[in-house]
């Protein structure tokens, strides 16, 4: 079983830091913190396949389990993602049970699905080392996916049945965009319809994730049965950080 979606079994929340600067160096850092799982995002932050492989290098020394976010659920992407070695995919903007169905079946191997196949010269078989790697690796594959529109909202359940989604993740940005509240993730309608997706995601027996808008939005959700949350961004709080201490001194 891939062990981050094992741990979430386990009950104890799993707290993650949100990696958009795209640099092996912060990542290092930000590992070093004991987050129990960092997000590299291929969607909205300047990565590339290089800049993805860096970072998980950077990371591979620390106990965190590193997710990788795909642009969009491409097998395309999705290879690439697992070859270089992240086992633990997050999809955005996954709105139907067909779509969620040929995203499980891109992160696996034939017969079982359709992902190209590579195993010598990926760096997820450790270069070939790994002999039964063509056989296994679906076993140590975790596959997030998120739920961020209106249409993903109406099937939620039908996602969530699908075998090889293992948990769900709830992306306020997006969901206020859809509910035509774009950049006020904290209106009413669109935590309401938070509040909804989650409990529905638990009572179909899922684990439920989210971007929380801050520590005390993290906080709130730990309560509502959330079990792996990203309380910040390493953007943020190297912005917080420069501005605050730039604002001890005179202007
Ligand atoms: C969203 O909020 O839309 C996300 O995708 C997660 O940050
Ligand atoms: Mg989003």
């Amino acid at each position: 079983m891939n062990a981050m979606i094992a741990q979430l079994a386990l009950g104890r929340p799993l707290i993650g830091l949100w990696q958009a600067l795209a640099v092996p160096y912060t990542a290092e850092i930000c590992a070093g913190a004991r987050f129990d799982w960092l997000l590299f995002d291929g969607e909205h932050a300047p990565n590339t396949a290089q800049t993805l492989l860096a970072q998980l290098q950077a990371v591979a020394p620390f106990p965190v389990h590193a997710v990788a976010r795909v642009p969009i659920g491409d097998p395309v992407y999705i290879k690439q993602y697992l070859d270089i070695g992240f086992s633990t995919l997050l999809v955005p903007v996954v709105e139907s049970a067909r779509q969620a169905r040929d995203i499980v079946a891109a992160t696996r191997f034939p017969p079982r699905g359709i992902r190209g196949v590579a195993s010598a010269t990926s760096r997820a078989s450790g270069f070939g080392a790994d002999s039964q790697f063509l056989l296994t690796a679906h076993e140590k594959t975790g596959l997030i996916v998120q739920i961020e529109t209106r249409a993903g909202l109406d099937v939620l359940e039908e996602i969530a049945a699908i075998e090889g989604v293992d948990a769900l993740f709830i992306g306020p940005s997006d969901l206020s965009a859809a509910l035509g509240h774009l950049g006020n993730p904290r209106h009413p309608d669109v935590q309401s319809a938070i509040d909804d997706a989650i409990a529905r995601i638990l009572a179909v027996g899922k684990p439920a994730g989210i971007f929380a808008l801050d520590a005390d939005d993290a906080v709130r959700r730990i309560a509502q049965g959330v079990s792996f949350v990203s309380v910040g961004t390493d953007i943020g709080l190297l912005g917080s950080g420069a501005r605050a201490l730039r604002a001890r001194f005179p202007a």
